[in-house]
């Protein structure tokens, strides 16, 4: 039956999307294969990431290791993993990562139509406690002679990207991605070394019982933020108060988000007006999986995949989730006008 069907016939991402691909006659299967170079990097860092309790023992990650020679930090080390494949991939022509101040410009005898941004192991102050963590990425695609590229073709508004997602590494390694039809998430089978589809057409609630921020900042926050959470609560619509989530790990509190419903906020305050998170390659991304799982997302000013960056590192505030808990929160940033 169909149990059976699932367990025999398995769906992995590679597999996902080069069924996807038939919507596109014309394309040539690059982006299956910047994808498959995507994937090696996140099984990279998921090894690296459960090994990492046991650095004390081993000498990972900062430690001497057993031969004397310094160990590279995991976030360093991921970075590197991630700029290798992707380059190696012959499918990309301009990287920005988190890691790295300046864009990375691949060798024209390498160069393909995609440009990656990604940050590759988000919320490091996880790292050394076991907290879930994860990898970001969004993907550009260039139409023009590869010569002629500049900084100008990864400085589009979110809604220019073609495909975005994350891998967390929590207590199962899911990687979550969407080319623009939806978003699927895939788990990865450690003893197949392959993401399979676990979690198909993923839809966000329409209005979730969850708000996640990091509530230490309160001191500091704008009116309509301030409203909002205090709204959160006290509701004053005869509703249920919500519950708190906050793990500190963006991928975790999004794929939290994402699956049970509710509000993520990194919003401005008076120390950091423009939030704390990065547009390129943490905002964007976020946006965009969640509007194609039906929820919003917005800079307190406007719709965040309307939003032009000029810096590759530029940072926006983010409030994002159910489209309901969006709603409100732009209705109280309107109120404000
Ligand atoms: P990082 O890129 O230095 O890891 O910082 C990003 C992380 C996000 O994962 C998370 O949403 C946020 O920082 C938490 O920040 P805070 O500790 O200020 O609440
Ligand atoms: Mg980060």
């Amino acid at each position: 039956h169909a149990a059976d069907a699932h367990r025999t016939d398995l769906m992995t991402v590679t597999r996902y999307v080069l069924n996807e691909q038939s919507r596109h006659p014309e394309a040539r299967g690059d982006f299956t294969i910047l994808l498959s170079h995507i994937v090696l990097g996140c099984k990279f860092v998921c090894t690296a990431v459960n090994k990492a309790g046991l650095a004390k023992l081993i000498g990972l990650a900062g430690e001497t290791n057993v031969q004397g020679e310094e160990q590279k930090k995991l976030d360093v080390l991921s970075n590197e993993v991630f700029v290798k494949a992707l380059v190696s991939s012959g499918r990309t022509c301009i990287l920005v990562s988190e890691e790295d101040e300046e864009a990375t410009f691949v060798d024209p005898r390498l160069r393909g139509k995609y440009c990656v941004v990604f940050d590759p192991l988000d919320g490091s102050s996880n790292i050394d406690c076991g907290v879930s963590i994860g990898t970001i990425f969004g993907v550009y695609m260039v139409d023009k002679d590869l010569d002629s590229i500049s900084l100008d073709d990864v400085l589009q508004p979110g809604k220019n990207m073609l495909a975005a997602g994350y891998c967390m590494y929590g207590s199962s390694c899911t990687l979550v991605i969407s080319t623009g039809y939806g978003v699927n998430g895939f788990t990865l089978d450690p003893s197949l070394g392959e993401f399979i589809l676990t979690h198909p057409d993923i839809k966000i609630p329409k209005k979730g019982k969850i708000y996640s921020v990091n509530e230490g900042n309160a001191k500091n926050w704008d009116g309509p933020t301030a409203k909002f959470v205090e709204k959160c609560k006290f509701p004053t619509d005869g509703s249920s108060p919500k519950s708190l989530r906050y793990i500190g790990s963006m991928v975790a509190d999004v794929h939290r988000t994402l699956l049970y419903g509710g509000i993520f906020l990194y919003p401005a305050d008076k120390k950091s007006p423009n939030g704390k998170l990065r547009v390129l390659y943490e905002v964007f991304p976020m946006s965009f999986l969640m509007e194609q799982a039906g929820g919003q997302a917005f800079t307190g000013k406007e719709r965040a995949l309307d939003l032009v960056p000029t810096k590759i590192h530029q940072r926006s505030p983010i409030f994002l989730g159910s489209y309901d808990d969006v709603e409100e929160i732009k209705a109280l940033y309107a109120a404000e006008q």
